[in-house]
């Protein structure tokens, strides 16, 4: 039988998956799941074949210079890959995989939590009952705004915007996005959207935007400082895609002064940390990235990692190898 593969997991990972993990590899797990140090990333990633990594590990080109030449795969835990540098990591003769798809519906649902939670006051509604102050109802207390009708601009439209399109669409909404290119035809007549080549012309023209491209070189703060400035005064701004692609001072300061009505966040600029101006405000409903946070996602990941993995220790080409010209 061929040498099992020495396959480090960065953190704690479903028992499922894990269990799997160990039966198939040489396994070391992080059985603390306190994230790893650079230090200690180093470590792991020169004495493994295989490094499994999530998105609390920043995996740059300083980190891969300093790895040793053992690790043949990087098998991230997590669609986007934002946190390894690919390019350096090809370069050195390493594979890099994600875990497309299998995130996609967990994701559109929990967009379609936040814009629903930000228009209708789902969190300020559910705190002031809980702080005993439900005192009646009264016909102008707690309103909100309707979806129905409404235009949803979503920003990148691969399989999670798709996603969120059958949602809207579902709810009423007028579906409308802004993308590299247009989708194929049959899915615009599926999702009835409109295609904006243009970003800013889109920004100005939607009561929802909704963000969910991947950050890259090219997204980094896409919705920058003017670029924000051109949302309508009652339009709703949700990211569950990454805090990068939104510049989150100039977000902050413009829902502090009532600039946009309101904000559903999932995702930061610097996660953990998040812009204390948001922390203050009531229009908008702050979430501890759990796009993908379900039971059932969680271990169609670990599947998705283990897949790879597997496909790479038989000699063969791992379904969802990353190559630096898709992102
Ligand atoms: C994960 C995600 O929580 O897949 C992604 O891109 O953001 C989430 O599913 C995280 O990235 C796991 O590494």
């Amino acid at each position: 039988a061929a040498r099992k593969l020495k396959v480090i997991v960065t953190r704690k990972l479903p028992d499922p998956v894990e269990t799997r993990m160990c039966e198939l590899f040489d396994t070391e797990l992080n059985v603390s799941d306190k994230p790893l140090t650079a230090d200690e990333l180093v470590d792991a990633m020169s004495r493994a074949d295989v490094l499994v990594p999530t998105i609390t590990d920043r995996i740059d080109s300083r980190l891969l210079s300093r790895s040793g030449d053992r690790l043949k795969l990087i098998a991230n835990f997590g669609a986007g890959v934002d946190n390894i540098d690919v390019a350096t990591a090809n370069a050195r003769g390493i594979i890099v995989t994600n875990t497309p798809g299998v995130l996609t519906e967990d994701t559109a649902d929990l967009t379609m939590t936040l814009i629903m939670a930000a228009s209708r006051r789902i969190v300020e509604g559910a705190e002031v009952v809980k702080a005993g102050g439900f005192q009646g109802w009264a016909p102008t207390w707690m309103l909100g705004r309707r979806l129905w009708g409404k235009r949803l601009g979503i920003i990148g439209m691969g399989r999670i915007g798709q996603a969120v399109a059958r949602r809207a669409k579902a709810f009423g909404m007028q579906v409308h996005y802004h993308n590299r290119k247009p989708v194929s035809p049959r899915i615009a007549e599926e999702l009835g959207c409109t295609y904006w080549e243009s970003l800013d012309q889109m920004l100005a023209r939607m009561d929802f935007v909704s963000v969910n491209c991947p950050h890259t070189p090219a997204t980094y703060h896409l919705l920058s400082a003017r670029r924000l400035k051109l949302l309508r005064p009652h339009a709703i701004l949700v990211n569950t895609a990454r805090g990068e692609v939104i510049d989150e001072g100039a977000l902050a300061n413009m829902l502090a002064k009532g600039e946009i009505a309101g904000a559903g966040l999932d995702v930061y600029e610097h996660e953990p940390a998040i812009n204390p101006k948001l922390l203050k405000l009531p229009n908008v409903v702050l979430l501890p990235h759990m796009g993908s946070a379900t039971v059932e996602g969680r271990v169609d990941m670990g599947e998705k990692v283990i897949v790879n993995v597997k496909t790479f220790m038989d000699g063969h080409r791992p379904p969802d190898r990353v190559i630096p010209a898709m992102l």
